[in-house]
Formats: C-alpha cells, sequence, structure tokens
C-alpha cells in the first residue's frame, strides 16, 4: 500500500530559553544565560516547515507545553498562588525555575519512538514516548507529550500509544533520536535501527566516561517489545562511547538513516563493520539494499560534525527517488563540512541536494533539523485517521504564524522568567493553541490564583 513518511515538527513554546541545562550537549552548555528570541526561534521552525511542504513533503505540527511547570515546581516544595511559587523559585532555586521554563518539547525526535504499522505484530501505528529521564527539564516532557500523541493519533484501530518507560537511569529512553529506520519503502516491513549508548544490567559494555549515555539497551529492547517488533526486523546497536563523550549525547548528531540509505560517521558506531553488516543482511531479507554512506573521520572529524551538525539533517526522499539533505545553516559556515557536501551530491549517489536553514535559536541550544522532526511513516487509510488539525498546509502556516507574533516576546532573560506574567501569556497562548490545531484537552493547567 502507499506510504508517506510525515515529519511532525516541534512547534517552538512561548518560554524558549537558553538555561545551560544539557551537559554532555556542547551547544546548550556554551549558550547558557545569553538571552533568548522565542518569536525567532518559532518562526524559524515554520520557515522550515512551510519550506518542506512547499516542496511536496508531508508536513505536521507537534504543540509546544505548558511553561513554567508549575504543578512540578509544587512538587518540589514550592507553595502558594502559581504567582508566588514563581517568584519564591526565583528567589530560592533560579536554577529550577530556569529548568521548569524549558521549551525543551520542541525536539520532538525525543518525544517518542514510532514504529509504522508494517513492523508491528498487530499492524498499527505504535508510539511509545520518551521518559528522557537524564535531565529533570526533559523528564517532565512525557504526560503531556503523551496526551498530545494520543489527541494527534486517535483512532485506536491504527494507533496505539504507550506509556513512557519506567523513570530510572536504567530504561533511560530519549526516543527517535536514538532509532532510525530503514527500508525499501515506506509501505514494506523495514529494519528499525536502535542504537543506544550503554548497557543498565550488562557491564562488560563499554560506556563513556565524561557525558552520560542517555539511552539505555534495555529501553531499546523494551520499546521493540512494546511495539511487537520481530528479531529478524530490529538491529540494536551500542553508539560509539568515544563520540559521545566528544558531544554526541543522540545518535541522530553522528548519523541518519531514510530508505536504504545510512548516512553516518566513520566513528558513530562501536563496531561499524559488524552493525553494517547487521543491518545489510536484515534488509536483505526484506527486499531491500543497504547504501551506507561512511563519512571519513579524516574528510570530517567529530568535532566538525559536533560543531555543524551536519548529520542533525533531514534525509527525505524526493518524487524521483533521490534524495535531498536538510541541513542547519551552520554546515554552510563550516568550509570543511561545506566542500564535504559539495563533493556528495556531485558523486551521483543517492543525495543529490542539500538544503540550508536557519534554526540558530534551536541550534543554540543543540536542536538541528532533525531534532526538531518526529518522522511518522503512514499510509493512505492511517493518514486519512490523523487529526486534520495538525497537518500544516498554507491556511494552518498563516495561522500559527500570526498566533507567534500575537503572543510571542521577542527576548527572555532570567528577569523575564521570574515574572509571574509570562506564564499568564504562555497559558493564554497554548489555550488558544488547541483551538486552532483541535488538540481537546491536552494541557492540565493547574491554575491556582
Ligand atoms: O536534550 N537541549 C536538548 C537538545 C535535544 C536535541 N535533540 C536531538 N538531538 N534529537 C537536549 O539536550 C538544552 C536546553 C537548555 O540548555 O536550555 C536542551 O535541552
Amino acid at each position: 500500500m502507499n506510504a508517506f513518511e510525515v515529519n511532525f515538527d516541534g512547534l517552538v513554546g512561548p518560554t524558549h530559553n537558553y538555561g545551560g541545562l544539557s551537559y554532555g550537549n556542547v551547544a546548550s552548555q556554551s549558550n547558557g544565560q545569553q538571552g533568548s528570541n522565542p518569536r525567532e526561534a518559532a518562526r524559524q521552525g515554520l520557515a522550515k516547515m512551510k519550506a518542506l511542504a512547499d516542496l511536496g513533503f508531508q508536513q505536521g505540527v507537534l504543540a509546544p507545553q505548558e511553561r513554567p511547570d508549575v504543578a512540578g515546581l509544587r512538587r518540589l516544595g514550592f507553595t502558594g498562588s502559581d504567582a508566588e511559587v514563581i517568584r519564591q523559585a526565583a528567589r530560592e532555586a533560579m536554577p529550577l525555575l530556569v529548568a521548569s521554563c524549558s521549551a525543551s518539547s520542541m525536539w520532538v525526535a525525543n518525544a517518542a519512538t514510532v514504529s509504522p504499522s508494517a513492523d508491528t505484530a498487530d499492524g498499527r501505528v505504535h508510539f511509545t514516548a520518551a521518559n528522557l529521564n537524564c535531565k529533570y527539564h526533559r523528564s517532565i516532557e512525557h504526560p503531556t507529550t503523551s496526551r498530545v500523541l494520543q489527541a494527534m493519533f486517535d483512532d485506536p484501530r491504527h494507533f496505539a500509544h504507550h506509556p513512557a518507560l519506567p523513570a530510572v537511569m536504567q530504561f533511560g529512553d530519549e526516543g527517535a533520536a536514538n532509532h532510525t529506520r530503514l527500508c525499501r519503502d515506506h509501505g514494506g516491513a523495514g529494519v528499525e535501527f536502535f542504537v543506544y549508548g550503554r548497557s543498565a544490567f550488562d557491564n562488560r559494555l563499554p560506556a563513556p566516561t565524561k557525558f552520560p549515555a542517555r539511552q539505555t539497551l534495555e529501553a531499546s529492547q523494551a520499546v521493540a517489545r512494546l511495539h511487537g517488533l520481530s528479531a529478524d526486523g530490529v538491529v540494536f546497536a551500542q553508539q560509539n562511547p568515544a563520540v559521545i563523550d566528544q558531544g554526541v549525547f543522540h545518535n541522530d548528531v553522528i548519523a541518519v538513516g531514510n530508505g536504504e540509505v545510512l548516512f553516518h560517521h566513520q566513528d558513530a558506531f562501536l563496531d561499524s563493520d559488524a552493525v553494517l553488516d547487521e543491518l545489510r543482511a536484515k534488509l536483505a531479507a526484506r527486499g531491500g539494499r543497504l547504501q551506507a554512506i561512511g563519512v571519513p573521520r579524516a574528510q570530517v572529524s567529530v568535532d566538525d560534525a559536533v560543531r555543524s551538525y551536519l548529520f542533525n539533517s533531514q534525509l527525505l526522499s524526493r518524487a524521483d527517488g533521490s534524495m535531498l539533505l536538510v541541513v542547519p545553516e551552520e554546515c554552510r559556515n563550516h568550509p570543511r563540512v561545506w566542500t564535504y557536501l559539495q563533493e556528495l551530491t556531485a558523486q551521483g549517489g543517492p543525495i543529490r541536494e542539500v538544503k540550508a536553514f536557519d534554526l540558530k535559536q534551536s541550534m543554540q541550544n543543540g536542536g538541528g533539523p532533525a531534532c526538531l522532526r518526529l518522522r511518522v511513516a503512514l499510509n493512505a487509510t492511517e493518514l486519512a485517521a490523523v487529526n486534520p488539525g495538525v497537518l500544516l498546509d498554507d491556511g494552518l502556516h498563516a495561522t500559527l504564524l500570526q498566533w507567534v507574533e500575537r503572543h510571542y516576546r521577542d527576548r527572555l532573560t532570567d528577569a523575564d522568567l521570574a515574572d509571574p506574567q509570562l506564564l499568564d501569556e504562555s497559558r493564554t497562548a497554548l489555550d488558544e493553541l488547541t483551538r486552532i490545531l483541535k488538540l481537546g484537552a491536552v494541557y492540565p493547567f493547574q491554575r491556582q490564583p
């Protein structure tokens, strides 16, 4: 059956800021405390969505979350009215308030892992929300993420939703950022490729020594079980711990796959040859021919990859079968990487064109094009069952842009995060957004005036 990949992009929320919250994520660490521009961030994201929709790719939108997370602050012992909770947190524990304001749900590659119906035992599309339990500011996302995904994919005949895995480090799960699907075509059975940073229960496996490995093998295995994937359609591979220690905090910072193509850095995986052999064999059994494009470290170092976010790109199949690579503007500004990309597209291989987008506001927190989107492969019947309110067309794009202009500030500093007025603005904006996207009651909004 005819199938499509739909990219659902995270809409940047009104509290986007630079909190320096993600140890192991070089950009987040080096830009903490800078002033941010939420309006510009949202515009940049919408411009990418619109450009890809105009090129004929199916595009959807994933809603942001209510921030500051006052309910979370109450769980941490702050009391009084909403405004008092924010003021007390600002006075006594500014880092907690900053974390509670993060708009990190924009990086929806971490929202969930998704398995298309062609791969699953019950023939439904399966979603497991990611617990993101490595960082507090991300661990608070999954309850709302689950409600938003449910509101978007609400037909139980086609869609199955699993809650996040147990929220302990042993089941650290970062969603689709560590999951790639290779296939001959989206509608046929594919090979789901899970990349983990460490094992929680098998201490014979190596682990990074400096930065945390956020995804565990056991979490990836649990997701594969929940989704009803068969062993011959799954490959588990360990990420090279040395690259995690150089700032590769998710696999999508060092590799991206689409169709039969796996575009990856030479140093991405612990045992590259064995990983590629297993992918090749399992894909062949499903009628596909693996095309691995390994980028040599002599041409692009791991550091180049982390700085430019070359691999945090979207690899998209065009109607003629060739592929487009959507990269952040930082790749164009990086001479070695840009030279490599010119050579790559001139080779006559599957990747024929590169398009660069200005996503600087998100990039400064370590979020490139691939982080900002959740891929969902759907056949025509499933696509028809998606909540139409979240599928982007010119009208929705224009409405969302106006909504951003009405509700977003163009500058946020710590002083603004401490201002309870920002919570009111954010709630008003999200209230309106649920109507625009036809989501229903996805936000708890436990107001305490
Ligand atoms: O989890 N940054 C995010 C970036 C996520 C990128 N996603 C993928 N690679 N798929 C993270 O580290 C920084 C927030 C701050 O510092 O304010 C942050 O959460």
